[in-house]
C-alpha cells in the first residue's frame, strides 16, 4: 500500500529505537496492508514487510497484499518465530493494548533474545486522522445506513419483534452494498428502551412505544454509526416526547459546537449541561460519542474521561440519551467530521421525532 501508512509505521520504529513492530490486531491490518480476513499478523521492520497467514486465506493474501513478503503456513506462529531469528532482531514493539497474556508469553519463551517492549495505541493514534478518500468512505457507509433506515419506516410495525427488526437492518445493509454490520443492531422498544445497549430481543413491539434503532455499517472497511428513536403510532407518554426534545435539543447543541480544536470534555458537556437543566442530571450515564473509522469504536473518547483536543479530519460520533428504568430511553446520533471552524455532519436521516 502506497499510501504512506507504512511509512508512518517507520517513523515509529525510529522514535521507539525499535527494529520492528509486529501487530496482531485485524483491523490495523487491514489497514496497513489492505487483507480483509479475519487471521493475519504482520511485522514492519525499517525495510522490510511481512505478512503472515494460513491455508484459508492463500488466493486471498495474494490478490490483496502488496508490497509484503507473505508467508502461508497452518501454524503462522513458525514463520513468526523464523523472521525475528533470522532479522536478529534485539527490540520488538508489539500492540499491548490488543495481544493477550498467552501470545505474549509463548513470543517472550520462544525468543528469550529479543526484548519486546510495549507500544500501546500507536496505530490507533494515526487512524484516527482520516484522509479524503477514508471520509468518503464513511460517508458512503453512513448513506447506506441512511437508506436502511428510510426502509425500516416501511417496514417497522406493531406486532413485530425487535429481532426481527435487527434481521431487517443486517438483511438490507448487505442488500445496498455494505460488507456487513459494523456491530449487532440494537433495537430497543418501550421500557427497553433505558437500556443503552439493548440488543434486539423477542419482546414484541407495540403501538405507543418509542423504539430506540442504533446500528451502522462497514463499507470498504469503513464504519457508520446511527441511532435514531422513532414512535410507533402515537406515543402513549406525554413524558418521553419531552424527554426526545431534550435529547435532540442537547444532540444538535453539540453537533454546532463540533470543530477542530474543541476539548472532548467541553463538547460532552455541553450536551450534559442541557440534560442536566431540563431535569435529567444523572439519566445521561455514558459519554457524548466516540472515534468511528476502521472500527466502530476508536479514539477518541468524546466524553468526561478523556480531555483532548479533537483534530482536524477527525470522524466521531455525537450521541447524548436519557434513559429512565422502567419508563424507556431516548437517544440520538449522528456522524461527524472535524474541520478548522466547524464540521461536516455524515449522515442524513432526519431528526425530529417520527411517527410512523
Ligand atoms: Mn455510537
Amino acid at each position: 500500500m502506497s499510501n504512506g501508512r507504512i511509512e508512518k509505521i517507520r517513523d515509529i520504529l525510529t522514535e521507539l529505537d525499535l527494529d520492528a513492530l509486529y501487530i496482531t490486531h485485524i483491523p490495523n491490518i487491514r489497514y496497513l496492508s489492505g487483507f480483509s480476513g479475519s487471521s493475519a499478523y504482520i511485522i514492519i521492520t525499517k525495510e522490510k514487510n511481512y505478512f503472515y497467514t494460513d491455508f484459508r486465506y492463500q488466493s486471498q493474501s495474494h490478490e490483496q497484499v502488496k508490497d509484503y513478503e507473505i508467508a502461508v503456513n497452518f501454524s503462522p506462529a513458525v514463520n513468526i518465530k523464523e523472521t525475528m531469528l533470522n532479522e536478529k532482531f534485539s527490540r520488538v514493539g508489539f500492540e499491548s493494548t490488543h495481544i493477550t497474556i498467552h501470545q505474549l508469553h509463548l513470543l517472550k519463551e520462544s525468543l528469550p533474545a529479543i526484548e519486546f517492549v510495549s507500544v500501546p495505541e500507536r496505530i490507533e493514534k494515526l487512524t484516527m486522522i482520516k484522509t479524503a478518500e477514508e471520509v468518503s468512505k464513511i460517508k458512503k457507509a453512513c448513506e447506506i445506513t441512511d437508506k436502511v433506515f428510510d426502509k425500516l419506516l416501511e417496514i417497522i410495525k406493531p406486532g413485530m419483534k425487535e429481532s426481527e427488526v435487527s434481521a431487517e437492518i443486517s438483511y438490507w445493509h448487505k442488500k445496498y452494498g455494505a460488507e456487513k454490520d459494523s456491530f449487532d443492531p440494537i433495537v430497543a422498544s418501550g421500557w427497553r428502551g433505558a437500556l443503552p445497549h439493548g440488543m434486539a430481543s423477542q419482546k414484541v413491539i407495540e403501538a405507543g412505544e418509542l423504539v430506540t434503532l442504533d446500528f451502522g455499517c462497514i463499507y470498504e472497511g469503513f464504519c457508520s454509526d446511527m441511532t435514531r428513536t422513532i414512535a410507533v403510532g402515537k406515543p402513549k407518554s406525554d413524558e418521553m416526547v419531552k424527554i426526545y426534545d431534550v435529547v435532540l435539543h442537547s444532540q444538535i447543541l453539540a453537533v454546532d459546537a463540533a470543530k477542530a480544536g474543541i476539548k472532548t470534555r467541553e463538547l460532552d458537556s455541553i450536551a450534559r449541561k442541557y440534560i442536566n437543566d431540563n431535569g435529567y442530571e444523572g439519566k445521561f450515564g455514558h459519554g457524548l460519542g466516540h472515534g468511528l473509522g476502521i472500527e466502530v469504536h476508536e479514539m477518541p473518547s468524546v466524553s468526561q474521561r478523556m480531555d483532548i483536543e479533537i483534530p482536524a479530519n477527525v470522524v466521531f460520533t455525537i450521541e447524548p440519551g436519557i434513559y429512565i428504568e422502567g419508563l424507556g430511553g431516548v437517544r440520538i446520533e449522528d456522524d461527524v467530521f472535524t474541520k478548522e471552524g466547524g464540521r461536516d455532519v455524515l449522515n442524513a436521516s432526519p431528526k425530529e421525532l417520527i411517527i410512523i
